[in-house]
């Protein structure tokens, strides 16, 4: 960080700006009214994780049970740790498996614990990246701004760490924020600071020097903090400023997730000059039920184009969609619905799916994301955090925790107009080596066949698959509703699935992960599918999640089913028919590591047959300097 300059970049406010924040507006009636049909109701649920062996004989013997050790609570912020696996059995893992957990094409700084994305940008010719970062431990805490640039959001450069907590307003943590340029080509970036006194207040900073494309040095400014928590809202449940986007007046908005009691809600506040804001009545939106709304991402998708719209765009051919972190279950859920300029209200599509209790990003490990527009390819890019689910204990040993998801396309799905689809940018693609083709590959009901790609662990499969169509039809259709997690994974086996891919699998497959479709029908003949992956025999190790994950996937009529699965040593990322639904995985075997990983084909299915073609690419590593 440099000390202040007398650049001031900003537009001309006429207000001074060492005058300190802005003063506190009047609270919004919406959020009066909901404290005050809530005031009684403030009972805390304590969930006690009772973690419980996985039954399975370790390879590893085990040696003590790892203290349990909640991180960030008092900070504000919820535990970081994988909270299921405090007090699991602990595993020997060697040095060798240690390093090759390490991503080969993921982003990951060199080393120490990484969290949210923050402020990505496009900003002359440079792909910036701005991150969580604890430069002093593979733990959260110490939280600065890491910071790296790209040309084509694959090979990286790490740059110097653009913010530290040096000023009162951030002392506790220069936390997440996003980026916003202005018409003029100016960047603004606004973040949330956690104050001396744990105070979440939100912070103006921007490049030293705009012309550097590098923007290797920051300015906070004089006037922080812009904005403290409004009355009615409780100073710890106050973070993580959107993008902002122009209103038909030409003020800038922008929303901050935060919550009363139980209900998840999202602030809007205008703008004019970033560093005088008025809060406006009532909240963008509010779901009860949902809990602190945590890194809330706003943007609107077009019904028409293919391409991704700027964060101002509105009209007759949009979509908005509303995203939320979920501090209480660390999942990113968003909807669909239309936003009203004039109200500064966003109304879902379909209350019954609103967002928090509704569609997905991602199934698997994925949170704290947000999107940018990419001016520079027209379309709209999505980063997501893939934090750990070993233990903490082995983090530290192993000195970094935690990657970041391949950059995603993000955009309305044409065909079914009701969901997402989120694709691994085009740039990816640039990685891949040798291909092998496997065409027409028949999987039996109840068979497993080898798929020779050599050594299984950096690959991108595309699969096809097309199910007996006499199974699909004469079977006889039941009233019993499937889930993937509510089941036995891959395998409980029904009439028609499960079948897919066994990944990071061992030669005998005691160590597998199967990625996998399951098709119900039910007994009006109406078919289901879902997108699920298992991880209750990834591994040996007990100190690992064995969660199995996944959803439902609209399949449109005449389409084949298809999947897409990024493996790269310990992180997989699964994207079913398209990107509709999508599932990360992190995944430890002891075993099927390096020259031993191999790859599967399944069919657990009773009845039905399937016949798979695949294209499956060893990946090369992408350069991160
Ligand atoms: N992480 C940040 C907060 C945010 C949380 C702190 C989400 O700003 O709410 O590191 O993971």
């Amino acid at each position: 960080m440099k000390s202040p300059s007398p650049y001031i970049p900003l537009l001309d406010s006429g207000r001074d700006p060492s005058r300190g924040p802005s003063k506190r507006r009047r609270p919004s009636r919406v959020v009066i009214l909901l404290l005050a049909g809530l005031l009684a109701a403030a009972l805390l649920v304590a969930v006690a994780l009772n973690y419980k062996g996985s039954g399975e004989s370790a390879v590893n013997r085990p040696e003590k049970t790892v203290p349990a050790v909640a991180r960030g609570v008092t900070e504000g912020v919820s535990a970081k740790s994988f909270a299921p696996l405090l007090g699991a059995l602990k595993s020997n893992w060697t040095n060798k498996i240690l390093a090759w957990q390490r991503s080969a094409y993921h982003f990951q700084p060199k080393k120490n614990w990484m969290n949210d994305p923050n402020g990505p940008v496009f900003y002359k010719g440079w792909y910036h990246f701005f991150y969580q970062y604890n430069p002093y431990g593979a733990v959260w805490g110490n939280i600065v701004w890491g910071h790296a640039v790209s040309m084509d959001l694959i090979h990286w450069r790490h740059l110097p760490i653009a913010m530290v907590p040096d000023q009162w307003y951030d002392i506790n943590g220069v936390w997440t924020g996003s980026a916003t340029i202005l018409a003029d080509g100016q960047l603004v970036m606004l973040y949330t600071g956690s104050t001396n006194e744990s105070v979440q207040v939100q912070n103006l900073a921007y490049p030293a020097d705009p012309s550097d494309p590098l923007l290797t040095n920051w300015i906070k400014y004089s006037g922080n903090p812009v904005l403290v928590p409004p009355p009615g809202i409780h100073y710890k449940d106050f973070r993580d400023p959107t993008t902002a986007w122009l209103t038909p007046e030409g003020k800038w908005r922008f929303t901050i997730g935060s919550k009363v009691n139980k209900i998840g809600i999202s602030l809007v506040y205008d703008t004019e000059d970033f560093k005088s804001y008025q809060l406006l009545d009532g909240v963008l939106h509010g779901v009860p039920g949902t809990g602190m709304w945590e890194c809330v991402d706003f943007y609107p998708v077009s019904k028409i184009q293919e391409n991704g719209l700027d964060t101002s765009d509105n009209g007759p051919g949009v979509k908005h969609v509303l995203k939320t972190s979920l501090d209480d279950d660390r999942n990113d859920y968003y909807a669909l619905g239309i936003y009203d300029s004039s109200t500064a209200k966003w109304t879902p599509d379909n209350p019954i799916i609103d967002v928090g209790i509704g569609l997905r990003y991602d199934y698997g490990i994925f949170y704290a994301s947000k999107t940018f527009y990419d001016q520079n390819k027209k379309r709209r890019v999505l980063w997501g955090w893939i934090k750990e689910t070993d233990s903490e204990d082995t983090d530290v040993r192993k000195g970094w925790s935690s990657v970041q998801a391949i950059p995603r396309t993000i955009r309305l799905d044409k065909e079914t107009g009701s969901n997402l689809v989120l694709w691994p940018v085009e740039e990816f693609d640039k990685l891949r080596l040798k291909k092998k083709v496997f065409d027409n590959v028949e999987a039996k009901a109840g068979s497993v066949v080898p798929l020779d790609v050599g050594s299984a662990t950096q690959l991108d499969i595309v699969v096809e698959f097309e199910v007996d169509q006499k199974a699909l039809e004469s079977i006889n259709g039941t009233n019993t509703t499937y889930s993937c997690n509510a089941n036995g994974g891959a395998a409980e086996r029904g009439a028609l699935g499960p079948f897919g891919l066994l990944v990071l699998t061992d030669n005998d497959q005691v160590e597998q992960t199967p990625v996998y479709f399951y098709i119900s029908k039910d007994i009006q003949g109406n078919f289901s599918t879902f997108f699920c992956a298992d991880h209750s025999r990834s591994s040996k190790a007990p100190d690992v999640d064995k969660a199995i994950y996944g959803s439902t996937v609209p399949v449109i009529k005449g389409e084949k089913l298809s999947m897409r699965v990024l493996v790269d040593h310990s992180v997989v990322e699964s994207f079913g028919q398209g990107g509709r639904t999508c599932i990360t995985s992190r995944i430890y075997p002891t075993t099927a590591v390096g020259d031993d990983a191999r790859l599967f084909l399944f069919n657990n299915a009773t009845d039905a047959g399937i016949t798979a073609s695949l294209q499956i690419w060893q990946m090369s590593s992408a350069y991160v300097q």
